[in-house]
């Protein structure tokens, strides 16, 4: 049955290669510094490594702003270095997954430098050109369109104006793209990971958005499966790849069409849902608590649906975008360990791929700055700008900045306990959390007990245990305030996990789910994995789960 090839049992890492290792002791993190980690990698477990982009760019966006797709930013080393990196993670079991950034280029790009010089430059139609612009935001704050005096018309941009939107409307640009992906391909890369891929067929009549700001004529829009059919035909039929597209603001029903085998189009797909339950109405830059009943709803429709569709998708916390999680769904106190484990455990035996963003593994935090000049971000300084000249309180912005910028994942990660962390001898491009002194891998090596031992268990049971690839999602205690708990069963296999989001204790009466405590009473059990070293499943009539048990 092909709907469990092997590669569903694989787990992939995510490295932001800026802030992992710098072995040429430098501000910045350099492909040699990966090199350096792949033993801790392969120890950890993992099969593939999401690599961030490293293509020449202005790093305005930090590298998703791409000016040469066929080169490595001099920051991060040579193509010497990259070829020595695929050689060597290969040696250890482990594949590179290259970040694909191509529904924009950034404004340096040769072509988007020709585009710009006269309107019939061969390149023109590369990108997308209006004489007025529409009322379509961009994503990291105001009109989604600049104007460009040399031609005088309007280009769009989706993300920052340095971020230009490429025509897929045009079938050369689309032949070039799929060019430079085979070139990786070639190159033996293991897989691709697509930036936000669901938005590069956009309606192209440009209407203004009557209640919103334009994303429901782009997302998913209506050419994007014909595209990405295309781009598996062109590039990944007949290669040893895996794929995983970065979809913003989509629905169920879309990425069970991304990523059903049977469509050829995506391995699996990643969607944002359920990192927005502290997002009250909607609004990112709030300082919120999470709605606790309204994850679990998001992550059980998520694993019924794609499982009814045969579509797969990504499981994670963290990546480069989002806070850190044991900050934002965890404790950072006194059961800091306990409730990143339980968050590890809870989403690691879930159907789907797991992904751990770097750091993520020794339970790192928001680092908490004090000031906007220790941010670096374009979407937070924007968002700081623009909120505080709209008359919003120094102390309400910098709130919700330390709750939701993208820079709390953006610390360097943090090896050991000398200066700056063991990342480099040089001061880095941004802070270090103090807690570095507690939180990191020597420490976390050392200890058995530590989160990022919990993590190799994980990785070694999805191994091992068919049933958390395979087994169907039923969500138990479904109203239950405090607990999130769900069955995995196949035919011959249950698997339950229960896990307690919070610090108080919590009470499971089994009075509510009848069938699961007369299937545990009348079968042998065992304890596959814990939080705390003498967890027993009682099944008298009350259970008590202990803080993030
Ligand atoms: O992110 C796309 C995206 O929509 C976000 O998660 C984005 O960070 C959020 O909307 C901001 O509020 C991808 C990359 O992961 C991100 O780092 C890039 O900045 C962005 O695309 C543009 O390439």
């Amino acid at each position: 049955n092909n709907l469990y090839e092997d590669w569903k049992k694989s787990v992939i890492y995510q490295i932001y290669p800026k802030s992992f290792r710098s072995a040429h002791q430098r501000a910045t993190g350099d492909i040699q510094g990966i090199i350096e980690k792949l033993d801790y990698l392969a120890f950890l477990g993992v099969d593939y490594l999401w690599i961030t982009p490293i293509y020449t760019s202005p790093q305005r966006d930090n590298g998703y702003d791409v000016s040469n797709y066929y080169t490595i930013d001099e920051s991060y080393g040579t193509m010497e270095d990259f070829d020595q990196l695929v050689a060597e993670a290969k040696e250890r079991g482990i594949g590179i997954m290259m970040d694909i950034v191509v529904n924009h280029s950034s404004t340096d790009h040769p072509w988007f430098q020709e585009a710009r010089q006269n309107r019939n430059s061969r390149y023109r139609d590369y990108y997308i050109w209006q004489n007025e612009p529409n009322n379509w935001q961009s994503k990291f704050g105001g009109s989604a369109w600049k104007y460009d005096n040399a031609t005088g018309q309007y280009y769009l941009h989706l993300f920052d104006e340095t971020q230009a939107d490429l025509n897929w409307e045009n079938e050369q640009m689309r032949q070039d793209v799929y060019e430079m992906m085979r070139f990786w391909a070639n190159k033996g890369v293991s897989g691709f990971r697509l930036d936000v891929i669901n938005l590069i067929s956009k309606d192209t009549s440009f209407p203004d958005d009557t209640a919103g700001d334009g994303r429901k004529h782009y997302t998913d829009g209506p050419r994007v499966h014909e595209f990405i059919q295309e781009m598996n035909r062109e590039v990944f039929a007949n290669r040893d790849v895996i794929t995983v597209g970065e979809m913003s603001s989509t629905s169920i029903d879309n990425c069970i069409l991304y990523s059903n085998p049977v469509r050829q189009e995506l391995s699996m797909t990643f969607s944002f849902h359920h990192l927005k339950v502290d997002y009250p109405n909607g609004e990112k830059w709030t300082q919120a608590p999470f709605d606790f009943a309204m994850l679990k709803n998001i992550m059980s429709s998520w694993q019924i649906g794609m499982q009814q569709g045969q579509g797969w998708n990504a499981l994670f916390w963290c990546n480069h975008d989002q806070p850190r999680i044991v900050s934002r769904f965890g404790h950072e106190g006194q059961y800091h360990k306990q409730s990143a484990k339980m968050l590890a455990t809870a989403l690691h035996l879930l159907q789907g791929t797991p992904y751990i963003y770097q750091g993520e593994e020794i339970g790192m935090t928001n680092p908490g700055f004090q000031s906007i000049e220790d941010y670096r971000d374009v979407e937070t300084l924007n968002i700081y700008h623009a909120k505080r000249q709209a008359g919003a309180s120094e102390e309400d912005v910098m709130g919700a900045i330390r709750q939701k910028s993208r820079d709390n994942s953006r610390t360097p990660m943090q090896w050991d306990r000398t200066e700056h962390a063991g990342f480099s001898q040089a001061t880095p491009w941004i802070g270090i959390p103090a807690n570095a002194q507690d939180i990191n891998v020597e420490q976390a090596l050392q200890d058995p007990d530590s989160i990022l031992h919990h993590y190799k268990k994980l990785i070694e049971l999805r191994k091992r245990e068919a049933v958390i690839t395979e087994g169907r999602y039923t969500l138990m205690f479904e109203h239950h305030p405090q607990v999130w708990a769900y069955t995995r069963t196949t035919d011959d296999d249950m698997l339950l996990v229960i896990n307690n989001f919070y610090e108080e204790p919590a009470i499971l009466d089994w009075h509510l789910e009848p069938l699961l405590h007369h299937d545990l009473m009348n079968s042998d059990s065992e304890v596959l994995i814990s939080n705390y070293e003498d967890t027993q499943l009682s099944t008298d009539s009350a259970y008590v789960l202990r803080p993030y048990e």
